[in-house]
């Protein structure tokens, strides 16, 4: 049965239809799902994401854990999308691949971990990105949460103007509830395998690090990872992405966002940030689906390299 309960991939919701797709999702496969709380945002809202952990023969089998972090951006509105869409692929295909894709991992998924930005952008300002915390000794809002993490805040592509649209770090490393929150709880994931992050809409694959020219220990293994993943989404509707590559290389430097803290603070192995399609942040309704399904197979394609590179 394709339970969806009103919610649809051929428009976008709010953060309250998200939160209660996900509440529905928990309700109709309580053995399969859990909702978890990854935080909390300036505006009072939770970062509500779905847990997805099948039970497995072994009950001390302790799963590969995979984080999935979508809308840290307000306006990259086909992320939130996309992942409702993948959890929705997870959770009622009857592909045997994406079955057993599901059950291999312990999966954190977050649609929306700027609940109160991409409120904002549906409601008031389409083009907004950043929080919406009063920044201290101004009289602007918000700061932008992948410009935040605790890694060499402020070094890179970064600004200390409260008032820039864009780029604004904040007032200190994780002076924003959310990715305060949001990291606490990225690090009390035991066992974390893979850290992947969303955005638009570049239409390129990142691997760490984002604020050098540094490589990974692992670069070249995420270098073939990456390229698998995107033969894979290729081949759904011929789209070709750039990179794999470091944001050095083929986009802008820049510090404090979430993949780097993860992977220099917490050494996750596997860690990307896929930027989808879209222009100008606009990535037509009833097209979700195209871009869902090309997400989905790419995962399908980095959990596949991955397993042939030993790394679960
Ligand atoms: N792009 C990302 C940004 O935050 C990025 C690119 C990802 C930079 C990861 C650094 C680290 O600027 C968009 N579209 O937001
Ligand atoms: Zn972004």
């Amino acid at each position: 049965t394709r339970r969806s309960g009103g919610f649809s991939w051929t428009a976008y919701y709010d953060v309250d239809d998200i939160y209660r797709y996900l509440r529905n999702v928990s309700d109709w496969w309580p053995d399969l799902t859990e909702l978890v709380v990854g935080g909390k945002s300036y505006e009072g809202r939770q970062i509500l994401g779905l847990r997805i952990n099948t039970p497995s023969q072994n009950k001390s089998d302790n799963k590969p854990v995979v984080f999935i972090e979508s809308g840290i951006h307000a306006r990259e509105w086909i992320t939130p999308a996309t992942t409702t869409y993948f959890i929705n692929q997870l959770l009622t295909s009857d592909n045997p691949n994406i079955r057993s894709l599901r059950d291999q991992f312990d999966w954190h998924i977050f649609p929306t971990v700027n609940p109160d930005g991409y409120h904002y952008s549906m409601t008031w300002d389409r083009m907004w990105r950043k929080t919406r915390s009063k920044s201290p000794g101004s009289l602007c809002f918000g700061a932008d949460p992948n410009r935040n993490w605790d890694y060499n805040w402020l070094q890179h592509g970064a600004t200390s103007d409260p008032c820039n649209y864009q780029t604004y770090g904040g007032s200190k490393p994780f002076s924003e509830v959310e990715t305060k929150t949001l990291s606490e709880y990225v690090a009390s994931l035991e066992n974390l395998l893979a850290y992947v992050a969303f955005h638009s809409d570049a239409q390129i694959l990142l691997v760490p690090y984002s604020d050098s020219e540094e490589h990974t220990d692992n670069y070249d293994d995420l270098i073939k990872i990456g390229k698998t993943s995107l033969e894979y989404g290729k081949k759904v509707n011929g789209e070709e992405y750039g990179g794999p590559a470091t944001a050095a290389e083929i986009l802008y430097k820049a510090s404090g966002g979430s993949m780097d803290w993860v992977r220099a603070k917490l050494g996750t192995p596997i860690v990307y940030t896929y930027e989808l399609r879209g222009t100008y942040f606009h990535w037509p309704e009833h097209r979700i689906p195209e871009q869902g399904d090309e997400v989905t197979q790419m995962m399908l394609g980095l959990f596949a390299e991955a397993r042939n590179l030993g790394y679960y």
